[in-house]
């Protein structure tokens, strides 16, 4: 039986774009509040503000670059009284850099990608989890990928960066064990995002060959499966997902109907 996700608070960062912005949506209309984090301010201001008025949920968006571990120390800790703790954390931001072969690869993208998708969601994890283990209770969340599972040709430094979450999801359902603070991590296929524009530096020709002929998945169906990890009963943890699009069958095998 699901429960309700009713007034609580959940922390979703990367909520500008995307996965991120589609879980802010499907928390929205659960009755969840929203602290939602990007760098891109106005995109996070207008939707919390579209989603206050069509859920009647209260929402508090942030700037934050994950990358900074003091901003990210800093900003959990100024949060405004109403928002005194977290009791899910959706750790979304990520992107990736290129698609070169690794003696090709550029150092800077490398950077780019082990600082926010691995480093960030250490930084933003740390800051939020002693707040759970305090009160017994929270769920992170982390998006994982199946990149985080196979490996693809030129994908070196991303895909290791994922099997760095997946490493890292693993590890603290360990070190919480004992405590009633939950990990899932959810990890999919192909998603139809900004995710490949951000891969390519805004070559939009060349990421939507990404997705020719076939039917991604959308951020909206990732959400789903996040708010049903959410909504198990407290003994139950989702401990990890694979959710592909039907048109593939792992990160080297994807059908296209032309
Ligand atoms: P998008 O590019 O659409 O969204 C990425 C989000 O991450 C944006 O909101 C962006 O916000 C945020 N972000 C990036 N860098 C930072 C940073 N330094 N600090 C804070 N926020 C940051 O891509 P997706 O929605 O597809 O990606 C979301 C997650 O899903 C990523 O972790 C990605 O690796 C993962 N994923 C994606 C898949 C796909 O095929 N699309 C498949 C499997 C996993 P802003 O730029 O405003 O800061
Ligand atoms: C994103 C999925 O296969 O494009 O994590 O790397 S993939």
């Amino acid at each position: 039986m699901s429960v309700s996700l009713k007034n609580l608070n959940v922390l979703i960062t990367g909520a500008s774009s995307g996965i991120g912005e589609a879980c802010a949506s499907a928390f929205a209309r659960e009755g969840a509040n929203l602290l939602l984090a990007a760098r891109r301010k106005e995109r996070i201001d207008r939707l919390a503000g579209s989603l206050e008025e069509a859920h009647s949920i209260m929402t508090h968006s942030f700037v934050l670059d994950v990358r900074n571990q003091q901003d990210v120390e800093k900003a959990v800790a100024s949060l405004p009284p109403a928002w005194d703790h977290i009791d899910i954390l959706v750790n979304n931001a990520g992107l990736s850099r290129g698609l070169t072969k690794l003696q090709d690869g550029e150092i800077r993208d490398w950077e780019e990608m082990i600082d926010t998708n691995v480093k960030g969601l250490l930084y933003v994890t740390r800051a939020v989890l002693p707040g759970m283990v305090r009160r017994n209770s929270g769920h992170v969340i982390n998006m994982g990928s199946i990149a985080g599972h196979e490996l693809y040709p030129n994908g070196n430094v991303y895909c290791a960066s994922k099997f760095a979450v997946a490493a890292i999801s693993k590890g603290l359902r360990m070190d919480l064990l004992g405590t009633n603070v939950r990990v899932s991590s959810v990890d999919p296929g192909l998603v139809e995002t900004e995710f490949s524009e951000v891969r390519f530096r805004g070559d939009t020709k060349r990421a939507a060959q990404t997705y020719l002929n076939l039917r991604p998945l959308k951020g909206e169906d990732v959400a789903e499966v996040v708010i049903f990890c959410a909504t198990r009963p407290p003994h139950v943890d989702i401990a990890q997902v694979i959710v592909m699009p039907t048109d593939q069958a792992s990160v080297n095998h994807v059908h296209r109907s032309a």
